[in-house]
Protein backbone atom coordinates (compact mmCIF):
# COMPACT_ATOMS: atom_id res chain seq x y z
CA UNK A 1 0.00 0.00 0.00
CA UNK A 2 1.44 3.67 -0.95
CA UNK A 3 -0.42 6.38 0.60
CA UNK A 4 1.66 8.98 -1.33
CA UNK A 5 4.19 8.26 -4.20
CA UNK A 6 7.03 11.01 -4.93
CA UNK A 7 9.85 11.42 -7.42
CA UNK A 8 12.54 13.75 -8.41
CA UNK A 9 16.05 14.26 -7.41
CA UNK A 10 17.79 13.72 -3.61
CA UNK A 11 21.13 15.14 -3.88
CA UNK A 12 24.35 15.58 -1.47
CA UNK A 13 24.08 17.96 0.85
CA UNK A 14 27.01 20.28 1.93
CA UNK A 15 26.29 23.33 4.80
CA UNK A 16 28.92 25.56 5.39
CA UNK A 17 28.32 27.57 9.01
CA UNK A 18 29.41 31.31 7.37
CA UNK A 19 30.69 31.99 4.09
CA UNK A 20 31.51 29.86 1.13
CA UNK A 21 34.69 32.11 0.89
CA UNK A 22 35.73 31.44 4.17
CA UNK A 23 35.86 27.51 4.00
CA UNK A 24 36.03 25.87 7.26
CA UNK A 25 34.06 23.15 8.44
CA UNK A 26 30.73 21.26 6.77
CA UNK A 27 27.72 19.30 7.54
CA UNK A 28 27.22 16.54 4.89
CA UNK A 29 23.67 15.23 4.33
CA UNK A 30 20.89 15.08 1.83
CA UNK A 31 18.46 17.15 0.42
CA UNK A 32 15.83 17.17 -2.38
CA UNK A 33 12.12 18.90 -2.02
CA UNK A 34 10.05 15.58 -2.77
CA UNK A 35 12.56 13.44 -0.67
CA UNK A 36 12.06 16.12 2.11
CA UNK A 37 8.25 15.82 1.80
CA UNK A 38 8.53 11.81 1.32
CA UNK A 39 10.46 12.14 5.17
CA UNK A 40 8.18 14.69 6.61
CA UNK A 41 4.79 11.99 5.28
CA UNK A 42 6.66 9.60 6.95
CA UNK A 43 7.70 10.59 10.66
CA UNK A 44 3.64 11.28 10.20
CA UNK A 45 2.75 7.54 10.20
CA UNK A 46 2.24 7.66 6.31
CA UNK A 47 3.29 5.23 3.22
CA UNK A 48 5.51 6.96 1.21
CA UNK A 49 7.85 5.77 -1.76
CA UNK A 50 10.57 8.26 -3.67
CA UNK A 51 11.17 7.37 -7.36
CA UNK A 52 15.04 8.56 -7.59
CA UNK A 53 17.69 7.99 -9.68
CA UNK A 54 21.36 8.23 -7.81
CA UNK A 55 24.78 7.40 -8.90
CA UNK A 56 26.85 4.43 -8.12
CA UNK A 57 28.70 6.62 -5.76
CA UNK A 58 28.75 7.23 -1.91
CA UNK A 59 26.51 10.11 -2.24
CA UNK A 60 24.24 7.45 -3.58
CA UNK A 61 24.26 5.42 -0.95
CA UNK A 62 23.65 8.41 1.73
CA UNK A 63 20.87 9.01 -0.21
CA UNK A 64 19.44 6.00 -0.45
CA UNK A 65 20.50 4.83 3.37
CA UNK A 66 19.19 8.14 4.71
CA UNK A 67 15.51 7.51 3.21
CA UNK A 68 15.23 4.19 4.03
CA UNK A 69 16.20 4.68 7.44
CA UNK A 70 13.69 7.49 7.62
CA UNK A 71 11.28 4.26 6.47
CA UNK A 72 10.61 5.81 3.31
CA UNK A 73 10.35 2.96 0.38
CA UNK A 74 12.44 3.35 -2.60
CA UNK A 75 11.85 2.74 -6.09
CA UNK A 76 15.28 4.16 -6.83
CA UNK A 77 17.93 3.34 -9.75
CA UNK A 78 21.51 3.44 -10.28
CA UNK A 79 23.36 4.65 -12.89
CA UNK A 80 27.12 5.52 -13.83
CA UNK A 81 26.89 9.42 -13.24
CA UNK A 82 27.73 11.38 -10.49
CA UNK A 83 24.82 11.71 -7.47
CA UNK A 84 24.35 15.28 -7.44
CA UNK A 85 25.32 17.89 -5.20
CA UNK A 86 23.82 21.17 -2.93
CA UNK A 87 25.84 23.75 -1.27
CA UNK A 88 23.84 25.60 1.49
CA UNK A 89 25.87 28.94 2.78
CA UNK A 90 23.35 30.72 5.32
CA UNK A 91 23.88 33.76 5.43
CA UNK A 92 21.65 34.65 8.07
CA UNK A 93 18.94 32.79 10.16
CA UNK A 94 16.46 33.18 7.38
CA UNK A 95 17.94 33.44 4.29
CA UNK A 96 20.37 30.88 2.52
CA UNK A 97 22.27 30.73 -0.88
CA UNK A 98 22.32 27.70 -2.54
CA UNK A 99 25.12 26.58 -5.22
CA UNK A 100 23.89 23.53 -7.47
CA UNK A 101 26.44 20.90 -8.95
CA UNK A 102 23.64 18.68 -10.48
CA UNK A 103 24.14 19.42 -14.43
CA UNK A 104 23.99 16.01 -16.26
CA UNK A 105 23.78 14.11 -12.39
CA UNK A 106 22.33 10.88 -11.98
CA UNK A 107 19.08 12.29 -11.04
CA UNK A 108 18.65 14.47 -13.90
CA UNK A 109 18.58 10.78 -15.45
CA UNK A 110 15.01 9.83 -14.13
CA UNK A 111 12.31 8.28 -16.63
CA UNK A 112 9.36 7.26 -18.03
CA UNK A 113 10.41 4.09 -16.99
CA UNK A 114 10.91 4.78 -13.58
CA UNK A 115 7.82 6.11 -12.49
CA UNK A 116 6.35 2.85 -14.01
CA UNK A 117 8.35 0.74 -12.13
CA UNK A 118 6.93 2.60 -8.87
CA UNK A 119 3.00 2.55 -10.12
CA UNK A 120 3.59 -1.18 -10.69
CA UNK A 121 4.45 -1.77 -7.17
CA UNK A 122 1.31 -0.33 -5.91
CA UNK A 123 -0.99 2.52 -6.97
CA UNK A 124 -0.88 5.95 -4.68
CA UNK A 125 -3.77 7.62 -3.43
CA UNK A 126 -1.32 11.17 -3.95
CA UNK A 127 0.84 11.61 -6.77
CA UNK A 128 3.10 14.46 -5.56
CA UNK A 129 5.33 15.96 -8.36
CA UNK A 130 7.09 19.87 -8.30
CA UNK A 131 8.04 21.96 -10.70
CA UNK A 132 12.15 21.30 -9.78
CA UNK A 133 12.00 17.86 -11.53
CA UNK A 134 10.68 18.93 -14.59
CA UNK A 135 13.11 21.66 -15.27
CA UNK A 136 16.33 19.19 -14.55
CA UNK A 137 16.34 17.34 -18.23
CA UNK A 138 13.39 16.22 -21.01
CA UNK A 139 13.41 12.88 -19.35
CA UNK A 140 12.89 14.10 -16.25
CA UNK A 141 10.37 16.07 -17.40
CA UNK A 142 8.86 12.83 -18.91
CA UNK A 143 8.71 11.34 -15.71
CA UNK A 144 6.61 13.96 -14.00
CA UNK A 145 4.10 14.05 -17.10
CA UNK A 146 4.50 9.97 -17.04
CA UNK A 147 3.11 10.17 -13.23
CA UNK A 148 0.78 12.59 -13.48
CA UNK A 149 -1.14 10.42 -16.13
CA UNK A 150 -1.00 7.70 -14.47
CA UNK A 151 -2.43 9.09 -11.13
CA UNK A 152 -5.13 10.54 -13.25
CA UNK A 153 -5.90 6.86 -15.20
CA UNK A 154 -5.91 5.42 -11.49
CA UNK A 155 -7.99 7.93 -9.63
CA UNK A 156 -4.79 9.11 -7.12
CA UNK A 157 -5.13 12.86 -6.42
CA UNK A 158 -2.26 15.17 -8.13
CA UNK A 159 -0.67 17.12 -6.21
CA UNK A 160 2.12 20.10 -7.88
CA UNK A 161 4.31 22.15 -6.27
CA UNK A 162 5.72 24.86 -8.41
CA UNK A 163 8.85 24.91 -6.16
CA UNK A 164 10.81 27.66 -8.81
CA UNK A 165 14.29 27.54 -8.96
CA UNK A 166 15.59 30.24 -11.00
CA UNK A 167 19.27 28.90 -10.95
CA UNK A 168 17.42 25.84 -13.06
CA UNK A 169 15.33 27.71 -15.85
CA UNK A 170 13.15 31.07 -16.28
CA UNK A 171 9.70 31.66 -14.93
CA UNK A 172 8.88 32.26 -18.51
CA UNK A 173 9.92 28.22 -19.50
CA UNK A 174 8.58 27.19 -16.07
CA UNK A 175 5.51 28.57 -17.26
CA UNK A 176 5.13 27.13 -20.55
CA UNK A 177 6.30 23.74 -19.33
CA UNK A 178 3.76 23.60 -16.30
CA UNK A 179 0.56 25.47 -17.59
CA UNK A 180 -0.47 22.38 -19.08
CA UNK A 181 0.32 19.99 -16.74
CA UNK A 182 -1.93 21.66 -14.42
CA UNK A 183 -5.08 20.62 -16.27
CA UNK A 184 -4.71 17.06 -15.49
CA UNK A 185 -3.42 18.32 -11.19
CA UNK A 186 -5.92 18.22 -8.40
CA UNK A 187 -4.15 20.20 -5.89
CA UNK A 188 -1.44 23.28 -7.21
CA UNK A 189 0.83 24.47 -4.51
CA UNK A 190 2.54 27.43 -4.74
CA UNK A 191 4.10 30.70 -2.36
CA UNK A 192 2.65 33.44 -3.92
CA UNK A 193 5.63 34.84 -5.98
CA UNK A 194 5.04 31.65 -7.58
CA UNK A 195 1.74 31.85 -8.89
CA UNK A 196 1.94 34.29 -12.02
CA UNK A 197 3.82 30.99 -12.94
CA UNK A 198 0.91 28.90 -13.12
CA UNK A 199 -1.31 31.38 -15.35
CA UNK A 200 -5.13 31.27 -15.35
CA UNK A 201 -5.87 27.64 -14.45
CA UNK A 202 -9.06 25.30 -13.29
CA UNK A 203 -7.06 24.01 -10.88
CA UNK A 204 -10.00 22.78 -8.26
CA UNK A 205 -7.72 23.42 -4.65
CA UNK A 206 -5.02 25.95 -4.54
CA UNK A 207 -3.16 26.05 -1.58
CA UNK A 208 -0.71 29.79 -1.21
CA UNK A 209 1.94 29.52 1.21
CA UNK A 210 2.73 33.19 2.58
CA UNK A 211 5.81 31.82 4.76
CA UNK A 212 5.43 33.88 8.11
CA UNK A 213 2.09 35.16 6.99
CA UNK A 214 0.94 31.61 7.11
CA UNK A 215 -1.10 29.83 4.34
CA UNK A 216 -4.44 29.83 2.20
CA UNK A 217 -6.22 27.30 0.25
CA UNK A 218 -9.35 27.80 -2.15
CA UNK A 219 -11.24 24.87 -2.74
CA UNK A 220 -13.82 24.94 -5.01
CA UNK A 221 -14.49 28.78 -4.12
CA UNK A 222 -14.32 28.92 -0.62
CA UNK A 223 -10.82 30.17 1.14
CA UNK A 224 -9.91 29.39 4.56
CA UNK A 225 -6.48 30.71 6.10
CA UNK A 226 -4.17 29.77 8.88
CA UNK A 227 -1.33 31.77 10.77
CA UNK A 228 2.28 30.70 11.07
CA UNK A 229 2.88 29.53 14.37
CA UNK A 230 5.19 31.91 15.76
CA UNK A 231 8.68 30.16 16.73
CA UNK A 232 12.13 31.08 16.27
CA UNK A 233 14.02 30.71 13.20
CA UNK A 234 17.24 28.69 13.02
CA UNK A 235 16.59 27.59 9.36
CA UNK A 236 14.38 28.28 7.24
CA UNK A 237 14.86 25.88 3.88
CA UNK A 238 12.95 22.69 3.33
CA UNK A 239 10.23 25.01 5.56
CA UNK A 240 8.15 25.02 2.24
CA UNK A 241 8.43 21.26 1.86
CA UNK A 242 7.99 20.80 5.30
CA UNK A 243 4.10 22.74 5.05
CA UNK A 244 3.35 20.41 2.11
CA UNK A 245 4.16 17.30 3.85
CA UNK A 246 1.59 18.32 6.66
CA UNK A 247 -0.80 19.59 4.16
CA UNK A 248 -0.99 16.30 2.54
CA UNK A 249 -0.92 14.64 5.86
CA UNK A 250 -3.80 16.44 6.41
CA UNK A 251 -5.45 15.16 3.36
CA UNK A 252 -4.55 11.80 3.87
CA UNK A 253 -6.62 11.66 7.11
CA UNK A 254 -9.65 13.46 5.46
CA UNK A 255 -9.16 16.65 7.52
CA UNK A 256 -11.07 19.74 6.81
CA UNK A 257 -9.42 22.59 4.37
CA UNK A 258 -8.33 24.37 7.71
CA UNK A 259 -7.35 21.27 9.57
CA UNK A 260 -4.68 20.35 6.45
CA UNK A 261 -3.61 23.54 6.60
CA UNK A 262 -2.92 23.61 10.48
CA UNK A 263 -1.06 20.75 9.84
CA UNK A 264 0.60 22.31 6.96
CA UNK A 265 1.75 25.49 9.01
CA UNK A 266 2.67 23.00 12.34
CA UNK A 267 4.79 21.10 10.31
CA UNK A 268 6.61 23.69 8.72
CA UNK A 269 6.61 25.53 11.73
CA UNK A 270 9.30 22.69 12.95
CA UNK A 271 11.38 23.30 9.76
CA UNK A 272 12.04 26.92 10.84
CA UNK A 273 12.42 26.08 13.99
CA UNK A 274 15.26 23.26 13.92
CA UNK A 275 18.52 23.41 11.47
CA UNK A 276 18.58 21.73 8.04
CA UNK A 277 15.60 20.95 5.38
CA UNK A 278 14.55 17.61 7.39
CA UNK A 279 15.51 16.73 10.36
CA UNK A 280 13.75 18.57 12.89
CA UNK A 281 10.62 16.96 11.00
CA UNK A 282 8.11 16.00 13.66
CA UNK A 283 6.34 12.74 14.57
CA UNK A 284 2.62 12.05 15.17
CA UNK A 285 3.03 12.76 18.98
CA UNK A 286 5.57 15.42 18.41
CA UNK A 287 2.75 17.87 16.73
CA UNK A 288 1.12 19.52 20.14
CA UNK A 289 4.82 20.49 21.56
CA UNK A 290 4.17 23.93 19.52
CA UNK A 291 1.22 24.13 22.10
CA UNK A 292 3.65 23.97 25.06
CA UNK A 293 4.62 27.60 26.47
CA UNK A 294 8.22 28.65 25.47
CA UNK A 295 11.11 27.36 27.50
CA UNK A 296 9.01 23.89 28.52
CA UNK A 297 10.92 20.91 29.91
CA UNK A 298 8.86 17.55 29.07
CA UNK A 299 9.55 15.94 32.47
O1 LIG B 1 13.52 23.83 0.00
C1 LIG B 1 14.57 22.99 0.18
C2 LIG B 1 14.77 22.10 -1.00
O2 LIG B 1 14.23 22.62 -2.13
C3 LIG B 1 16.19 21.82 -1.12
O3 LIG B 1 16.47 20.71 -0.34
C4 LIG B 1 16.86 21.65 -2.40
O4 LIG B 1 15.40 20.35 -3.74
C5 LIG B 1 16.14 21.30 -3.63
C6 LIG B 1 16.37 22.12 -4.80
O5 LIG B 1 16.33 21.56 -5.87
O6 LIG B 1 16.60 23.31 -4.68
Amino acid sequence: MTDVLTLGETMGAFRVAGPFRLGGAAELTVAGAESNVAIGLARLGHAVRWAGVTGVDEIGSLVRRTLLAEQVDLSARTTPAATGLILFEPRTADITRVLYYRSGSAGSQLSTEDVRRAFDVSVPKIVHVTGITCALSETALDAVTEAIRLGREAGSTVSFDINFRAKLWSAEQAGEVIRPLLKQVDVLIASDDELPIAGDHQVPEVVVKHGSDGATVRVDGSEWSAPAHVVTAVDTTGAGDAFVAGYLSGLLDALDPAGRLRRGTTVAAFAVATPGDWQGLPTRTDLDLLDLQPGSTIR
